[in-house]
């Protein structure tokens, strides 16, 4: 018998893989976790059914999520990473050694665990002692958090359905532009404009950062698990511009190897195709 597991991109697609083995399936208080052996991805996290991360494609989201706001500033010393359970954002931040500390905020501690237990390559940097592992909900942390406090704020959600909504509003962009010092940068997941479904998410999260960031823009990747595998970030600053700003010399000089970013890409990730123009 063949084990498939589908995610429902959309209303008429569906996108499945062959599963070889299902090792964990776990309910918390906020989402149902699975976590997959599959043939082509390898181990596989979802939460309630939706593809979090493979460990053959995170490496794309996170070098993009991570490394296009450090080359933009390098000199980062505090950030804050909202979501991120499964560790492969804390797990690229930790490669700088002049980032001085992490509050990561992840509200579902099985996320964690579940990480910890069967994704030992994206969670290996969860106890690094410059990590502040906090299991809170995002959206309260940063009404409580002092001004000026962060230079860099990563958003690592899941779709903003669920636990993730709040994470797509305006007082919560609000709140982390008040807690980015004067050189701060925020990044998101931006979901995608391809299909419908998520179209409208991108849209509206990128809406909302306008209103309130002077400079915003979106940037693109290829994750093939991700509903039709062209995906989006948000690049919000309220001073460096991704591309002018762009401290790619210096970035080089770190000599980090990277699987997907480099700082070619970076200034090709920020041209965006005309379809996709047409939307921002
Ligand atoms: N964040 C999930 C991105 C959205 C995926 N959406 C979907 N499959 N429908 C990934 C977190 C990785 N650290």
């Amino acid at each position: 018998m063949e084990l498939w597991y589908t995610e429902k991109h959309s209303e008429s697609v569906n996108f499945s893989l062959k599963v070889k083995e299902h090792l964990f399936s776990g309910q918390s208080e906020f989402q149902k976790l699975d976590i997959l052996d599959t043939y082509e991805y390898g181990k596989l996290m979802t939460l309630d059914g939706l593809v979090m991360v493979t460990e053959k494609d995170e490496f794309v989201y996170h070098d993009m999520i991570v490394h296009t706001p450090m080359a933009v500033n390098p000199d980062v010393k505090n950030v804050l990473v909202i979501g991120g359970g499964d560790g492969g954002t804390v797990r690229e931040l930790m490669r700088y050694n002049n980032i001085e500390h992490v509050d990561m905020v992840e509200i579902d501690k099985l996320v964690c665990d579940a990480a910890k237990k069967y994704l030992p390559t994206l969670s290996c940097e969860l106890n690094n002692p410059k990590v502040t592992l906090l299991y809170e909900d995002g959206v309260k942390f940063v009404k409580e958090s002092p001004d000026n406090k962060y230079d860099l704020i990563i958003i690592d959600s899941t779709d903003p359905i669920g636990p993730g909504e709040g994470l797509f509003t305006t007082e919560f962009y609000t709140n982390c532009h008040r807690i980015l010092t004067e050189n701060g940068i925020l990044v998101n997941q931006n979901e995608s404009v391809f299909y419908e479904d998520t179209q409208e998410a991108a849209l509206k999260a990128n809406s909302k950062l306008k209103k309130i960031f002077p400079i915003v823009k979106v940037y693109q990747a290829n994750i093939p698990t991700y509903p039709s595998g062209y995906w989006l970030f948000g690049f919000a600053s309220k001073k460096y511009d991704p591309i002018k700003d762009l401290q790619a010399d210096k970035w080089n000089s770190l000599g980090l190897k990277t699987k997907y970013y480099n700082t070619d890409l970076h200034v090709g990730a920020f041209a965006l195709p005309s379809f996709v123009k047409e939307f921002f």
